[in-house]
This record gives structure tokens, sequence and C-alpha cells, in this order.
């Protein structure tokens, strides 16, 4: 990967990582990029500065636009996460938009309807998950032109997941190889990764932490530690989820590739025998086996029911209900965390200072082996857990 790089370019990437507007990023990165050397160990890296170049060109003409009043591609995320609409024109984005939001879309039947993105919320059980509508995706291969589908690939890149939507009265087939290339052209990759890196830079960290949800294979702690200050990162929460090695550590440092889950609908299948379905979602399946593929229709609203519940299972979330030692009735709102958060983290959500303060836990539900089971920080909480937090502060 990008070990190698000279000092030169080490230091101009420190400038970057410094960088505070976007101005300041894009002339950090013109910078750095002049100082890499062009062969193929960089080859990634040098693809990667010209993608985040050329999205950050987008990002400043459109605060532009914004400051200037115009309708804006930024959309701000409410309910427990954001899912992104992707799919071609015409292929049922707004009217599956419409059948699963409590908002409304406009369709007309004439492509390139939706210009702005649109939020709503999609109900699922006692949670709200925003969906946003979206201008449709069109393939580089036809647009000829990054730039046009860069704020589309901004829209997913912000967002906590996607519902691809194809057309099954076309080749969903080609929509769905092209829409899986572009988006790992712009560094999305739907398929999830053996183990996963994220690294939040805040001074607020004061030195290098490290989350470990997994373990890093061929290296140490400490190794870690070495590579991000080699970057002159100081001030860090590196969390690592399932097995993941040094490079993509580094890698991460260069945000080289994110991934998005997603579930695809084979839309309008209305207008198609049973036959000609099934025999679609074979074929999309061998192009994806990884990916939850649902045939529907946006028009009859059959397949839409189950289609809440696949959004949760793959945004791996869990819901958790407090409860107050001395009161029968969990909160009705739950906190909604990661799928493998602990006690620990729950009570870091919660009221970190609690931490200090902690003597036990008591859960009911599906990871309590008996109700109100007494349990410590590294419990592992699953969906629909009941958690009552015991603390040395009195009455608490
Ligand atoms: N028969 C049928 N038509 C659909 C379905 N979903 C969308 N349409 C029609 O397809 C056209 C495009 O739909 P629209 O939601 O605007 O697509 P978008 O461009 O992806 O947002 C409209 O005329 C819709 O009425 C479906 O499931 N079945
Ligand atoms: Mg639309």
């Amino acid at each position: 990967m990008v070990t190698n790089l000279p000092a030169e370019a080490r230091a101009r990437w420190v400038k970057y990582l410094e960088a505070r507007t976007t101005e300041e990023k894009i002339r950090a990165l013109e910078d750095f990029l002049s100082s890499v050397p062009k062969h193929k160990g960089t080859e990634n890296l040098v693809a990667w500065v010209r993608r985040k170049l050329s999205e950050l060109r987008e990002e400043l003409e459109e605060s532009k636009k914004r400051r200037g009043g115009g309708p804006s591609f930024f959309v701000e995320k409410h309910g427990v996460a954001q899912v992104v609409l992707f799919g071609y024109t015409l292929s049922g984005k707004s009217s599956l938009f419409n059948a699963l939001t409590n908002a409304r879309s406009r369709v007309t039947g004439l492509p390139y309807t939706t210009m702005f993105p649109l939020p709503g919320m999609v109900n699922y059980e006692d949670i709200q998950i925003q969906l946003v509508d979206t201008p449709p995706f069109v393939p580089e291969a036809v647009s000829g032109r990054v730039s046009w589908g860069a704020r589309l690939v901004g829209l997913a890149r912000n967002a906590d997941a996607l519902l691809i939507v194809l057309d099954s009265t076309s080749d969903s087939v080609e929509q769905l190889r092209n829409i899986m290339g572009d988006l790992e052209n712009a560094g999305i990759v739907l398929r999830k990764p053996r183990g996963r890196v994220q690294i939040e830079r805040s001074k607020a960290y004061s030195g290098i932490r490290l989350a470990k949800m997994g373990k890093i294979s061929g290296g140490t702690e400490d190794d870690v530690r070495k590579l991000l200050e080699s970057y002159r990162v100081f001030n860090a929460l590196v969390k690592i989820y399932g097995e993941v090695s040094l490079d993509d550590v580094e890698k991460a440092l260069f945000e080289a590739l994110v991934y998005k889950p997603s579930v695809v609908i084979l839309n309008k299948t209305d207008l198609l025998s049973s036959e000609a379905v099934e025999r679609q979602l074979r074929e999309l399946r061998e192009v994806a086996p990884y990916l939850q593929i649902l045939p529907a229709s946006a028009t009859t609203g059959v397949g839409l029911e189950v289609v809440p519940k696949y959004l949760f299972t793959i945004l791996e979330l869990i819901r958790v209900y407090t409860k107050e030692p001395n009161s029968k009735e969990p909160s009705r709102e739950p906190l909604v965390i990661p799928k493998g958060s602990t006690v620990e983290d729950a009570v870091k959500y919660i009221r970190e200072e609690f931490l200090k303060y902690f003597k036990y836990a008591r859960i009911w539900g599906p990871s309590a082996k008996y109700p109100g089971e007494k349990v410590g920080l590294d419990h592992v909480l699953s969906d629909g857990d009941v958690i009552e937090i015991r603390t040395h502060i009195r009455g608490i």
C-alpha cells in the first residue's frame, strides 16, 4: 500500500489532515498529490486522491450554492439511521419512497423527475429509519462524467446504508453491475469486508486509543500506534472490527474504501411472470451472492412489508431499553446502538460518568441467562434487552 511514501509526501499529508476549510483541503491535497511518486504501489492512493479532490470541488460548489440560498444536496440525518435510495431513472425510487414513508415525492413517469434529495421516515416497530429519495444514478460509461455523479456518491458515502432499486422490466443484471462498478470506483463497496477500521481523529482523545471489537493480524497495538504516529496522528480513537491488518489501518487513514450495507429491491415485478422474476433473482444473486435481493412492486405494495426489517438488519443495530432501579417499566424509547455493544458501551451512551461509579447491571431479555441476570461491563447486549444500571451513587 502506501507505506513507502517519501517524508515530503507524509508531511504534506499532515497538512491535508489539518486543513479546516474545503478550499484548504483542496489545496493541500493537490500539493500532496504532486509529491506522491506514481507507480503500481501508489495506484490506489492516487486514484483515491483524485476522487477525493473531485468530491471536495463538488462540495465547494455545493456550499457556495447553499450560501446563495439554492437547493442543497446535503440531507441532515434523523431517526436511527439514514438510508439512501440508489437506482436508474424510472426504476421506481420515488414510488417506493412514497410507499415506504410518510413523505411524498413526485412521480410523473418522465425521466429525471427527482432533481434533489428528499427525506422521509420509515417506521420499523418502535423506531424510525430515515429514507432519502434521490436523483437517478447515471453510469459513468453513459454520462462520461464523474463529477455529475459525485454529489450522488457523496450522498451515498454519507449514508448509513443504501437501498438499491432495479427495474425488472429492463436488464436488471446490467443495472446492478454498473451501480456496483461505479460505486466501487468511487471507493464504496457493498460487500462486507472481513474486518474494518475506523479512525476518529480528535484532540479530545489525548493519545491513540484502540477499541478492539476484533483483532489485528500480523501486528500489535504498538505497531498501530507507531504507524499512526509516522503520519503524525497522535490523538485518535481507532476502532477495529473483525480481522484487520496493519495495511487496513493505513488504508483507513486514507479512507480508501468504505463499506455500505445494502438491500436491493427488484421492482415492478407486477409486470412480469413469476418465472421471469425467479430467473432474474437467480442471475442477480450470482452477481452479488452477499446481497439481500427482494422482489417487490411499488405499485401493488407486494414485497414491501419486509423492507423495514431488512433495513434494520443490515444496519446492524440493537435496541436497548433502560430501566431505573426502582421502576417497573423500562423506557419506551430504546437506546439504538451498534450490534456487539457491551454494557460498557451502553453506559457510555447513557451517561459516561456512570462508568466511574459502576457497580453492576441487571439484564432482562434475549441476552440474559435468566430475567434480571447480574452482569459486568463486558457483557454483550442483544436487540430487545432491558438494562438496569447500578452505581455507587446513592439512589441510582
Ligand atoms: N407497474 C409498475 N410501475 C411502477 C412501479 N414502480 C414505479 N412504477 C412506475 O414507473 C415510473 C417511474 O417511477 P418513479 O417512482 O418516478 O421512478 P424514479 O425515477 O426511480 O423515481 C412511474 O410511471 C411509476 O408509476 C411498479 O412497481 N410497478
Ligand atoms: Mg424519482
